[in-house]
């Protein structure tokens, strides 16, 4: 039978944008209760407004940046009683910067992309895993990417990280094997989300909408849609990786856009 999602509590990091905002809008939407992060609180206010008027949905916001394990371990200290045996964990925060060359790549945007897309999957994880594992049950879903199976041009240190967050989703699947805890990952190609503004540093608009010319790229919706398959299957079902492109996209380097 298809797991209920009604009053499960669900986190969801990097929810005030994209693939993690829709989600949060998903799981209200199936009656779940919502602790949203991100670093701009400013949005999770709205959206956490937005989906009581909305849904009826209890949610709990907190300004979170993945990069500090400090701050992760802070904000595990604050989750209320009530609120700490999380059901579903959703690591989505995530991000790429910039599509230079390794010969010509920037440091700092190296370790934004390694300490966020890696090291913060595994500082949540790290905090959230083991309650799972006591209370026995608990579903994780890694937001991985077409880039984790293939590299494109300029990819390199975003595609390894997203290599990364692949090789960690088998490495969990491996290690909770004997519980009943399951761990997914969800991998898209191209979504329209704030993504490549944020790869282009919100310097160059244009550059950032040419990315998706020509193509109907995938909505953050549609991303949401396969983590609540995911999250919805009978217990003793796991979805390992589901891989969800444009109808246009054929990997990571094979795209079709109209003239
Ligand atoms: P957006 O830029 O729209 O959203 C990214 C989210 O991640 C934001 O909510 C942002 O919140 C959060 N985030 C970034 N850095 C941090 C941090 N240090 N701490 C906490 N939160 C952080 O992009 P998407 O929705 O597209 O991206 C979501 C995930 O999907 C990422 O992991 C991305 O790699 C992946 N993905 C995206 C694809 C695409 O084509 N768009 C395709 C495949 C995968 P804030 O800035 O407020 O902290
Ligand atoms: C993000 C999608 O276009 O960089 O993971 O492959 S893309």
């Amino acid at each position: 039978m298809a797991e209920s999602l009604n009053d499960k509590i669900v986190l969801i990091t990097g929810a005030s944008s994209g693939i993690g905002k829709s989600c949060a809008q998903a799981f209200a939407a199936e009656g779940s209760k919502l602790i949203l992060t991100a670093r701009r609180i400013d949005r999770l206010r709205n959206l956490s407004l937005s989906l009581k008027e909305k849904y009826d949905t209890d949610s709990i916001i907190f300004k979170l940046d993945v990069m500090s394990n400090e701050n992760v371990r802070y904000f595990i200290g604050e989750l209320p009683m009530d609120w700490q045996a999380v059901d579903v964990l959703i690591n989505n925060a995530g991000l790429s910067q910039g599509l230079a060359k390794v010969q010509n790549g920037l440091l700092e945007d190296w370790e934004t992309m390694l300490d966020t897309n890696v090291k913060g999957l595994l500082y949540v994880t790290r905090a959230i895993l083991p309650g799972m594992i006591q209370r026995g049950r608990g579903h994780i879903i890694n937001i991985g990417s077409i880039a984790g199976y293939q590299v494109y041009p300029g990819g390199n240190v975003y595609c390894a990280s997203k290599f990364a967050v692949r090789a960690l989703t088998e490495g969990m699947q491996i290690d909770v094997v004997d519980t009943p805890v399951r761990v997914s990952a969800v991998s898209p190609g191209m979504v329209e989300t704030e993504f490549s503004l944020v790869r282009f540093k919100w310097d160059d608009e244009e550059k950032a909408a040419n990315v998706y010319k020509g193509i109907d790229a995938l909505t953050p919706d549609d991303v949401a849609e396969a983590v609540v398959f995911c999250a919805t299957r009978p217990a003793h079902v796991n979805i390992n990786e589901l891989i969800i492109m444009p109808t246009n996209q054929a990997s990571a380097n094979v795209i079709f856009r109209r003239p």
